[in-house]
Parts: structure tokens; C-alpha cells; sequence
């Protein structure tokens, strides 16, 4: 079951999965990120989804990018 968070809580499941404390998350926040969301999805999706949501291509992703990417996979915030 797949719950959707609403955007507070959103934040915060990024917050916290920001080990690094320096709001972007690298690919083993995101796919923690990916885990308290209940997605299960194996390394080379994640590593799929990853490249396509870091749209600026420094290795990171953003809060925006992340809220870009739910919308994009149509996941309600
Ligand atoms: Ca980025």
C-alpha cells in the first residue's frame, strides 16, 4: 500500500532522509526517501529515476526536483 503524504509531511519524510543536513539528497538519501514512501523499486529504477529528477545534473536532488519528480510520476502531495 502506497499512502500519500501530504506536503508537510512530504518535507519531512525529506528532511529526514537529508543524513547530510544540506537539503539535496544524494542517491542513497533518495532512495531512503523512496523506502518511508513505501516504494520498492530496484537500484537500476532508482538510479533511473534519480538521473531524470536531478534536472540541474550536479549529482543531487533538490526539495523542488524531488516535488518535481512526484509530479511527474503523478504521486499526489
Ligand atoms: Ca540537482
Amino acid at each position: 500500500m502506497t499512502t500519500r503524504p501530504a506536503e508537510g509531511d512530504l518535507h519531512a519524510v525529506f528532511t529526514r532522509a537529508d543524513l547530510g543536513g544540506d537539503d539535496r539528497l544524494d542517491l542513497m538519501e533518495f532512495s531512503l526517501v523512496l523506502d518511508s514512501l513505501g516504494m520498492s523499486w530496484t537500484k537500476a529504477e532508482v538510479q533511473d529515476r534519480f538521473e531524470k529528477a536531478d534536472t540541474n545534473r550536479d549529482g543531487f536532488i533538490s526539495y523542488p526536483e524531488f516535488q518535481t519528480l512526484l509530479e511527474t510520476q503523478g504521486w499526489t502531495v
